[in-house]
């Protein structure tokens, strides 16, 4: 993994699992990808992926638990050396809204991850409510504003515009693009808010701003939601933005967007992921988006899984289907 930061040389975000903790942590998703049904969104599968993410490695344990509780100025948490670089890996999907059901290695090693720092949950409404899913490119889709383009991603918050956005998001690599060049760009808050003058702030802290839902949403009646980019605690703020969807609704709050999204700029770190890389985004604090790279639709191309997570499984129950994991 390459990285290059604008602002500070601090690392304690990265955690490189030892040779040893590697193969501890695989022979778990091993057993994961034996368990019947052998499927990602199966309730029994899942329930053996609870019991087994106790046993991941205890470092791995630590450092997640450590990021929940604070995940530090940049917000995001790299773990590197899953051991996923494998010559065994299919070919990169090309489909759009392509998901993982199987219980594949990857996707019980998300699994396994996924479930030391919550719960996992989908939307229905998105990649069909799958927990793990794929983001690759798709012919056609290049220029979009989505994870199957291959053009500048604006950075975001997650699923900005829902209530129930997802507390992290995890990124794992499992082949990375031909060149080498396409980078998880993430923007922290906690370092870009102090650059922030003080005027500025006070507008963001209002709501005087409006995310569209993306259209899938907007068929199952999702309402774009007047919000405030800034909530919570004043000296350490959440963040609610994502600078393709977020309208702000009169001029000085679009000069507000504006500063905003240069701070974020210049505090912006890239993390060119490699196979076996995998980075957790605090949706909360932290809004991510990704640097252009040419695709060339071969069965090569850049390959992530990404999954949502939430700390409190309650909060959303009552939006859920069923007794599922998936947000209606
Ligand atoms: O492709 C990436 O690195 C990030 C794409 C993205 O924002 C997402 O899948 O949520
Ligand atoms: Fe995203």
């Amino acid at each position: 993994m390459s990285e290059n930061s604008a602002v500070g040389t601090e690392s304690d975000f990265r955690v490189v699992l030892s040779d040893a903790e590697r193969n501890e942590l695989a022979a778990i998703a091993r057993e994961l990808t034996q368990t019947p049904p052998a499927l990602v969104d199966d309730e029994k599968w899942l329930a053996v992926a609870y019991r087994l993410a106790a046993a991941v490695p205890i470092r791995v344990r630590q450092e997640l638990r450590r990021f929940q509780h604070d995940p530090g100025l940049d917000g995001v948490l790299l773990l590197s050396n899953l051991g996923l670089d494998d010559e065994s890996l299919p070919q990169t999907p090309t489909r759009r809204g392509s998901v993982e059901r199987d219980a594949t290695l990857p996707a019980a090693t998300q699994a396994l991850i996924a479930l030391c720092l919550g719960e996992m949950i989908a939307y229905q409404k998105e990649k069909d409510g799958a927990l793990v899913q794929n983001v690759v490119p798709v012919q056609g889709q290049e220029r979009t504003q989505s994870n199957a383009g291959s053009a500048d991603l604006e950075m975001h918050v997650e699923n900005a515009f829902h209530a129930h956005r997802p507390d992290y998001v995890m990124l794992m690599c499992l082949r990375s693009d031909h060149e080498n060049r396409a980078g998880l760009l993430t923007g922290p808050l906690r370092r870009a808010f102090p650059h922030i003058p003080v005027a500025v702030r006070e507008v963001l802290w209002q709501e005087r701003f409006e995310t569209e839902a993306p259209p899938s949403f907007v068929a199952s009646g999702a309402k774009n939601l007047r919000h405030a980019v800034f909530s919570g605690a004043s000296g350490d703020p959440n963040i609610l933005v994502d600078f393709n969807a977020t309208r702000p609704l009169d001029d000085e709050a679009r000069d507000a967007m504006d500063v905003l999204k240069e701070h974020l700029a210049a505090a912006a770190q890239t993390f060119v992921l490699g196979p076996g890389d995998l980075a957790v985004v605090d949706n909360r604090i932290t809004v991510h988006g990704r640097s252009e790279f040419v695709p060339r639709y071969d069965g090569r191309d850049r390959w992530l899984h990404r999954s949502f997570i939430h700390l409190d499984g309650r909060r959303s129950l009552g939006s859920r289907v069923g007794d599922s994991q998936v947000i209606a």
